[in-house]
């Protein structure tokens, strides 16, 4: 007997499908998708149709963990709480407050983002606080921020069925994407013509019209050399450069020596394709531009994206309905917690911390003195550890050991700090480093709201109490009370303070948010949210061309290692995988890691199909099985990332964008080798 069903949102990806959570005698046994919702309309991937089976593994943290002599052993929540607040307390005492830093979790709700924030600020006084968005797509928000004003999705996931072309680059939607990737289909059947851009041949480049297979780190080559052929072919729209934007005789200057002729040999594609692309999206009707981590996880990530604004500009092709450009965020929440100002250098909303009117607001509300100087990058926040001045780390369920590049540098960083907390749900290997594991509860276990990468906000609903007997919001409370600040932890109250202090989110509340959930902006109390935006007018007032120029990755190939080493995702796993990992079916299908190799050079070197090799980069060694697959070009190799035991990111490159501090997750120069 099925005792309630719980509405409720995907804890997965930045998609934001609904569906309910069926609830047994205080056991969550199955999932139901929600046919109303607005995003996936009774659809889910099959990591939402098993969402709820990590829920109560036999693995979930359920009690606080001190470590002692090197061994971690439970504790009651008082004495964690009272020992992180005295170990917080005594270190800023010591050092001052920007020897600590706190990481927030893209996988918590807006308000425990928006707490984590404010715990950062107020409680322990630094701005250092940042979160996953730096691993992933803060040269969206670096780069759109700089072109149009805002660094969000221009339009809508609605608008996709009805594109005539949709260029996909860098963005693999059936997989990592997968209810947008069923928009795209109906795209596709609707008679959508679509360009992909990707040096995989991934599920939807099969239905391309026109299908590119460039090579890792050479977006920008390819795409100045699209607007290159528009500009010369008078493809462009006159009349909107004219009237919406400037910059355009620079961008010119800049890309007017891009021939797609002259990008053949960096690209490692005929000029014949380009210029058929080109064509295609400059003369449709409706065409868009749909990316995500092949454009941002680059040393040249900030100018990925403006490239791709400087396109979308020329055409003409943004700043009203059915055209745009869709940067698929890739957490459940990470659209949230950078909105909720989990970020170093702005409040909520994208309120600069360095604006003293803005500073004073928030100082005013939260009764306290605000630092007023930008704070640390997670990636600088390493550095500084490494350094010495960051001293202790408090962070929020991301697994940064399996997650960030170059495993060594990261547990470098964590080894030298004096004191590390982390709140998980699962013990994670960033959590096994921790001198204090505090377990804090997963999606189904509160309230609150995720916000999409449609910039919709949706509800999140407890089904079943938190099995730790905590949520996250609850945990950084206590601390901060422990610490003699007051924070109010009613999920409710918390989205109300947030709304009033942030203009871009003033109509949001619970009450609205019930049934359809609300894309912001939502500047009034009554106003109905904004499905597009830029309408008329940039936020910025007009777009910006700003010329940007290739320049090949941090790492190039070379005799000793010959080939591009790229990582990205697959379906049936997410991330670090621990949860996936730990529902049955899904790790009997896809139970190791893998690397992707062409045939010719699997031939070349006498590797067999499954066979066992050995991956090699200037950072570290990794055996797993080849795939052998034509998906891919002779001189590339592929890997994804899910597998905590075969870690990938033992191999991936620590250099990093100079604006966003994103790594070089999708090109490095490796080797492979038979064992
Ligand atoms: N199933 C599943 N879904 C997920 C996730 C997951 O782990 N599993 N993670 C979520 C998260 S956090 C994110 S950020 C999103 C990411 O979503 P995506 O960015 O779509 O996923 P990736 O596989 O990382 O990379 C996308 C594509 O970029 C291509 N690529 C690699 N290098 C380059 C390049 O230099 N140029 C171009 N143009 N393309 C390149 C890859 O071949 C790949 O097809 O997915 C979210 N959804
Ligand atoms: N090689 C390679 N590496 C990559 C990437 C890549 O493309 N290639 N992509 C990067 C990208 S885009 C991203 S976003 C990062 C993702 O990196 P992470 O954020 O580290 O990965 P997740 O698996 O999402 O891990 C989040 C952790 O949160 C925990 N968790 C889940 N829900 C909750 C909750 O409600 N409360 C608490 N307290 N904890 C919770 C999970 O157990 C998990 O350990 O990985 C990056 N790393
Ligand atoms: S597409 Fe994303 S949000 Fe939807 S069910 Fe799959 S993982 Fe969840
Ligand atoms: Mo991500």
């Amino acid at each position: 007997m099925i005792t309630k069903r719980v509405l409720t949102t995907c804890p997965y990806c930045g998609v934001g499908c609904g569906f309910y959570l069926d609830v047994r005698d205080a056991r969550i046994v199955g999932v139901i998708p929600s046919k109303s919702n607005p995003v996936s309309k009774g659809y889910l991937c099959v990591k939402g149709w098993h969402a709820h089976e990590p829920i109560q593994h036999p693995d979930r943290l359920k009690k606080p963990l001190i470590k002692e002599n090197g061994k971690f052993k439970e504790a009651s929540w008082d004495a964690a709480l009272d020992y992180v607040a005295a170990r917080l307390k005594q270190i800023k005492n010591k050092y001052g407050p920007d020897a600590l830093a706190v990481c927030a979790s893209a996988r918590c709700t807006n308000e425990e983002n928006f707490l984590m924030m404010k715990f950062s600020r107020a409680v322990l006084g630094t701005n250092n606080v940042d979160h996953c968005a730096r691993t992933c797509h803060a040269a969206t928000v670096a780069g759109l921020n700089q072109s149009f004003g805002s660094g969000a999705s221009t339009n809508s996931y609605d608008e996709l069925p009805f594109m005539d072309c949709i260029l996909i680059i860098g963005s693999n939607p059936t997989e990592a994407h997968p209810i947008v990737g069923w928009r795209v289909r109906t795209a596709i059947d609707n008679g959508a013509k679509i360009i992909v851009c990707d040096p995989r041949k991934i599920l939807v480049a099969e239905s391309a019209y026109v299908y590119i297979q460039q090579y890792p780190g050479t977006d920008i080559a390819l795409l100045n050399a699209m607007i290159n052929f528009i500009v010369t072919q008078e493809l462009h729209d006159k009349e909107f450069i004219a009237k919406r934007t400037e910059g355009f005789s620079e961008l010119w200057d800049a890309v007017k020596d891009y021939t797609p002729e002259s990008v053949e040999d960096v690209t490692g594609v005929k000029a014949e394709l380009i210029k058929q692309a080109a064509k295609l999206y400059a003369t449709s009707k409706r065409a868009c531009i749909m990316y995500s981590l092949g454009m941002t996880e680059h040393t040249v990530g900030t100018d990925n994206i403006i490239a791709m604004a400087n396109l979308a500009m020329v055409c003409g092709h943004v700043g009203r309905e059915f055209s745009g450009l869709y940067p698929m965020r890739g957490q459940n929440n990470v659209q949230g917690a950078c909105d909720m100002g989990a970020l170093p250098n702005v409040y909520s909303g994208y309120q600069p911390v360095t604006d003293e009117a803005i500073r004073k607001k928030f100082a005013d509300a939260w009764r306290v003195n605000l630092p007023a100087v930008k704070g640390l990058t997670l990636t600088d926040m390493i550095y500084k550890a490494i350094e010495g001045p960051l001293k202790c780390f408090y962070i929020i369920g991301e697994d940064q050991v399996r997650t960030d590049p170059n495993t060594h540098w990261i547990e470098q960083a964590l080894d030298s700090l004096e004191f590390l907390v982390i709140q998980e749900i699962f013990l994670s290997e960033t959590a096994k480093k921790a001198d204090v594991i505090l377990p804090g509860a997963s999606f189904a276990e509160k309230d609150g709201t995720f916000t999409c990468a449609e910039r919709r906000f949706q509800r999140v609903r407890k089904a079943i109490e938190p099995i730790s007997g905590k949520t996250d919001g609850e945990i950084i409370c206590e601390i901060a009370q422990r610490l003699g600040y007051t924070m109010e932890s009613d999920p409710e109250k918390v989205c109300d303070e947030m709304a009033s202090l942030t203009p871009l989110y003033t109509g949001v509340s619970f009450e609205r948010l019930e049934d359809n959930g609300l894309q912001w902006p939502v500047p009034e109390k009554n106003h109905p949210g904004t499905p597009v935006v830029h309408l008329g007018k940039f936020i910025r007032g007009l777009g910006k061309f700003i010329p940007v120029r290739h320049k090949p990755p941090a790492e190039v190939t070379d005799k000793e290692y010959p080939f591009i080493l790229s990582t990205g995702r697959m379906l049936f796993h997410y991330n670090t995988g621990t949860m996936t990992t730990r529902v049955a079916n899904i790790l009997r299908e896809y139970p190791r890691n893998f690397v992707q190799i062409n045939p010719a050079d699997a031939q070349r070197l006498g590797i067999k199909k499954q066979e066992r090799v050995m991956v090699r980069t200037r950072r570290g060694e990794l055996k797993v099985a080849a795939q052998i697959t034509d998906k891919i070009k002779p001189g590339v190799l592929w890997m994804p990332f899910h597998f905590s035991d075969e870690p990938t990111n033992v191999l991936t490159n620590n250099a990093f964008d100079p604006v966003c501090r994103t790594g070089e997750y999708k090109a490095c120069a490796a080797k492979i080798e038979k064992i």
